[in-house]
């Protein structure tokens, strides 16, 4: 049977010189070591200043500590960067001039050597073309709860539904409309497994109410399904693995609901729309939930990133 002509977006060699790998990621990838990506708007555009950098390094070192190596991404002056040097992750958190690119954005922003911090759809799409298997990060994005008025689902699902990459996630945004984005990712075909749950994730909270039709144990699950994607063929979709937030960490459900309820009129009040409202969202939530909001996200994300290292290294590892 004959592929068809267009080409996937499946993991293969970059072309020549376009993307700029660190000197660590590039020896990794070169050796078969474990990599994680990780994206670089949750930096840029999902965290306050100057939290943003602690986090963007202690994300790192995470990474690190599991045993695989961190491959932040990030469009510098049109290149892609796949790893960050200690300048780079600094202009992520502190650049007020940064974008945010998701993966339509790529090619102009390289056209035009403007800057700017990726996207789960902009990261995925880069990871994979570099190799690299495995990304972490907080919540999807997905379908906004106006969807039928604004018509508002993230580049991040349709990305997702032609990338072999595996995501690490809390789930989705819990301000999105997280019923519908879970249909949406059945009819795009991406496989969704819960990370020792049969309910997947609420992102700042632990479960979202709603079922996930399967449920792994262990990372050596996960790689077992990542091969097996690729031993079926013809697969072009990624793999979300649903990892929630400790029970003990996540935000006050009841403070959730109320703080998100204001949160969305507040947004329909100031009129915010497109590539604005994750963060305009993200925003009020961390600032009227006294900051339990942003520590539940950021209980999430590092979980993710723990997770996300340990598949990574059974990926590396190989059919055991
Ligand atoms: N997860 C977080 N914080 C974030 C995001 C995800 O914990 O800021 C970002 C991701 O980059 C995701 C993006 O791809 O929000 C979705 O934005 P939009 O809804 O505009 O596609
Ligand atoms: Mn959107």
């Amino acid at each position: 049977m004959t592929e068809p002509s267009a080409s996937p977006v499946t993991p293969a060699t970059p072309a020549p010189g376009v993307l700029r790998f660190s000197a660590e990621v590039a020896d990794a990838l070169a050796a078969g070591a474990p990599v994680v990506a990780l994206e670089s708007t949750i930096i840029a555009h999902g965290l306050p200043r100057p939290r943003n950098l602690r986090v963007a390094r202690e994300l790192e070192d995470l990474v690190r500590a599991g045993g695989a190596v961190p491959a932040t991404v990030a469009v510098l002056d049109g290149q892609p960067h796949i790893g960050l040097d200690k300048d780079g992750l600094e202009r992520i958190a502190e650049d007020d001039s940064l974008r945010k690119f998701g993966f339509r954005e790529l090619a102009p922003a390289l056209a035009t050597g403007a800057s700017g911090a990726t996207t789960v759809s902009g990261t995925a799409f880069l990871a994979a073309r570099a190799g690299i298997r495995v990304f972490a990060t907080g919540g999807l994005g997905g379908v906004h709860r106006d969807w039928a008025a604004s018509q508002d689902e993230s580049a991040d699902l349709a990305l997702l539904a032609r990338t072999r990459i595996t995501v690490v996630c809390a789930g989705v945004k819990s301000i999105l409309d997280v019923p519908a984005t879970l249909e949406r990712l059945e009819t795009l075909g991406v496989a969704v497994l819960g990370y020792r749950t049969a309910q997947f994730p609420g992102f700042y909270l632990t479960g979202s109410g709603q079922p996930v039709g399967w449920t792994v144990q262990d990372p050596a699950e996960i790689a077992a399904v990542m091969r097996a994607q690729d031993a079926l063929g013809g697969i072009r979709s990624a793999l979300v693995v649903a990892n929630p937030v400790p029970a003990r960490e996540q935000l006050d459900p009841a403070l959730h609901d109320r703080v998100l309820a204001e949160a969305l009129a507040a947004a329909d009040r100031a009129g915010v729309r497109g590539q604005a409202i994750t963060p305009f969202l993200l925003a009020h939530l961390t600032e009227h939930t006294a900051g339990a909001s942003l520590e539940a996200n950021l209980a999430a994300v590092r979980g993710n990133v723990r997770l996300a290292a340990e598949i990574a290294g059974r990926w590396a590892a190989g059919p055991q």
